[in-house]
């Protein structure tokens, strides 16, 4: 089979995969996309996985740019549903794109209960070196209630990940640092075999990498 058909074959897998029916769209719970994410599941790209909390533009300019790291939305099924809304409602088998609940309406709506389980996902499938963007011009850069710290940092496991790097993008005037209260909670709930790291790294100094095709990755920070 060629690549086109694997292609269309992998299309049309994901297009017949159950996805969630008629029902309220404030309880879909995330194991409702069990069957969409077993089918979608690809390899993982071990010691290029880049996670990121309230760092989304910078993060994404990042990825387009340089090929080194991708995030989940750079994934098949993260990159397909990346800035989609879409519902059921309560007796229709339709599917609709607005008049759906926010994110914040109810915890179980579908988008968020979607991303929460592609997250859990991508972060069970975590291996070797693995990077982090953090917000530097946050207090809490490490905030309990995102999706990192409440579902991926829990999954994260050794020997299968060996370490996690923070890279904290910073500001000029920023006053947050690695000593920040937040990354000590951070570095204490870590799998304890897992080696952490933390650097802050100025926005200014990733922008100018991104837009300097010759810059290599590894100068970027
Ligand atoms: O590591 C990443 C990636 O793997 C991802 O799926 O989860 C991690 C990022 O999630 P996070 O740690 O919760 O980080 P953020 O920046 O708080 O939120 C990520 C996204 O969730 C936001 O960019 C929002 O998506 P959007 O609107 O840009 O498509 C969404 N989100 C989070 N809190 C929200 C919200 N949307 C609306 N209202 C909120 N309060």
């Amino acid at each position: 089979m060629n690549e086109d058909d694997l292609w269309k074959n992998k299309c049309e897998e994901v297009w017949n995969a159950p996805a969630p029916g008629i029902q309220d769209p404030c309880d879909v719970p995330m194991e409702a996309y069990d069957p969409l994410i077993h089918t979608v599941s690809e390899k993982a790209a071990c010691n290029r996985m880049l996670f990121w909390s309230k760092t989304k533009d910078i993060v994404h300019q990042f990825t387009d740019a340089k090929k080194c790291l991708l995030t989940l939305e750079d994934t098949l099924l993260g990159f397909v549903m990346d800035g989609l809304t879409w519902c059921s409602k309560k007796g229709s088998n339709e599917s609709f794109t607005t008049g759906c609940p926010g994110w914040l309406d109810c915890e179980k709506n579908p988008v968020r209960s979607f991303w929460n389980r592609a997250s859990t996902a991508f972060a069970e499938s975590a291996c070797g070196n693995v990077t982090v963007m953090l917000n530097g011009s946050l207090d809490t850069p490490f905030n309990p209630n995102s999706i990192f710290a409440s579902i991926e940092v829990k999954k994260f496991s050794s020997p299968k990940m060996r370490a996690l790097n923070v890279v904290l993008v910073t500001r000029r005037n920023d006053t947050t640092n690695c000593e920040n209260s937040s990354l000590q909670t951070l570095r204490g709930i870590l799998d304890p075999n897992l080696t952490y790291s933390c650097k802050e790294v100025q926005r200014s100094r990733i922008l100018d990498c991104i837009s300097d095709p010759d810059r290599p990755c590894g100068d970027c920070w």
